[in-house]
């Protein structure tokens, strides 16, 4: 059995050491431990620092690309490199790296596909308190839309079993966070959370300028990959909104009309009942198409699984 630790890193040369450092280098029933660092056209010595402390394998973007591409590129690598077992940590000294054996505990029992370690925000005195409330807020967004009992999405610490890998094909730039948890409870993977210990940072988020930059960034992937997976749902919630606008238009209208067996003065009423509710009706037919690609990307996805086993 071996695993493979991923570490995505953007100028990351005060802490990436310290990380490496501290990875458990023997772990019973694993046969081998290898550290794949994502350098993500970091400017500083992140790369020289990361060799030192004895980083087995580097890959490096000649420019910043963001976490999002990091990750995936880090997934690819680890599975080409054979990994049995993937396990995530970010280059900044916040999560403890002996922590890594109860991570995986579950995936080596057969019981998860995919681990997370939950930092358990509510005890945490160091994180400032609009961080607490976007992280509270981002995980209840993607409960809802897993359907999943989640309560961290955002950790960086997480482990994937070599089945999970091979399912994600992830689309975010930005971040990776809740796009892994959308696909692994479409593609009905089991997701098991422990309890993990998350550190203050030194130094500044490299990841989180502001909250609301970060909200739209990962609002957006959050949506699109929704829509991905249930297209119908969306259209029909869109398509339906526009309908019942227009039924509220027109039912005026008709009150009108059947006091009086006249539609005037009201006929810009009726014509905009009947145009909404024309344009309602196309967006429910837009999802029916919509669900077809779904159809057609399941497969497509089931081809590049098998391609990619
Ligand atoms: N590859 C890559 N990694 C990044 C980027 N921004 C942040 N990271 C890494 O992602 C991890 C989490 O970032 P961090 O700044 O700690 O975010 P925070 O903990 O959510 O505030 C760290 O290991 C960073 O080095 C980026 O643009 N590209
Ligand atoms: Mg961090």
């Amino acid at each position: 059995m071996k695993i493979i630790i991923t570490i995505p890193a953007y100028n990351e040369e005060e802490t990436i050491g310290k990380v490496i450092n501290e990875i458990p280098r023997r772990i019973d029933g694993i046969d081998r431990i290898e550290v794949l660092v994502i350098n993500d056209g970091s400017i500083d010595n992140t790369v020289e620092v990361a060799r030192k402390a004895g980083a087995d394998k580097i890959i490096s973007h000649k420019k910043n690309l963001g976490l999002g591409i990091s990750f995936r590129d880090g997934l690819e690598e680890a599975l080409k490199m054979g990994a049995d077992i993937i396990v995530n940590i970010d280059a900044d000294f916040q999560y403890n790296a002996k922590e890594i054996p109860e991570l995986i505990e579950p995936i080596i029992n057969g019981k998860a596909d995919m681990v997370l370690g939950d930092r358990q925000i509510n005890t945490l005195d160091h994180m400032p308190i609009g961080k607490k409330l976007g992280n509270k807020l981002a995980t209840w967004v993607t409960r809802q839309v897993t359907g999943l009992p989640i309560r961290d999405a955002q950790t960086g610490f997480r482990a994937f079993s070599r089945e999970a890998a091979l399912r994600m094909n992830l689309t975010g730039n930005y971040t990776y966070v809740q796009e892994t948890l959308i696909q692994a409870a479409n593609k009905n993977l089991t997701v098991e959370q422990i309890p993990i210990e998350f550190r203050r940072r030194e130094g500044e988020s490299r990841l989180i300028s502001s909250l609301l930059g970060y909200a739209k960034s990962a609002g957006n992937t959050i949506i699109r990959s929704y829509r991905d997976y249930h297209p119908f749902r969306v259209f029909t919630a869109i398509g339906g909104a526009i309908i019942l606008i227009g039924l509220i238009f027109g039912f005026r209208v008709l009150i009108h009309y059947f006091a009086t067996g006249m539609v005037t003065p009201y006929l810009p009423s009726a014509v905009l009942a009947t145009v909404l509710i024309v344009v309602g009706l196309q967006v429910i037919v837009l999802g029916l198409l919509a669900d077809t690609l779904k159809t057609q990307r399941m497969l497509e996805e089931e081809i590049l699984y098998r391609l990619k086993k």
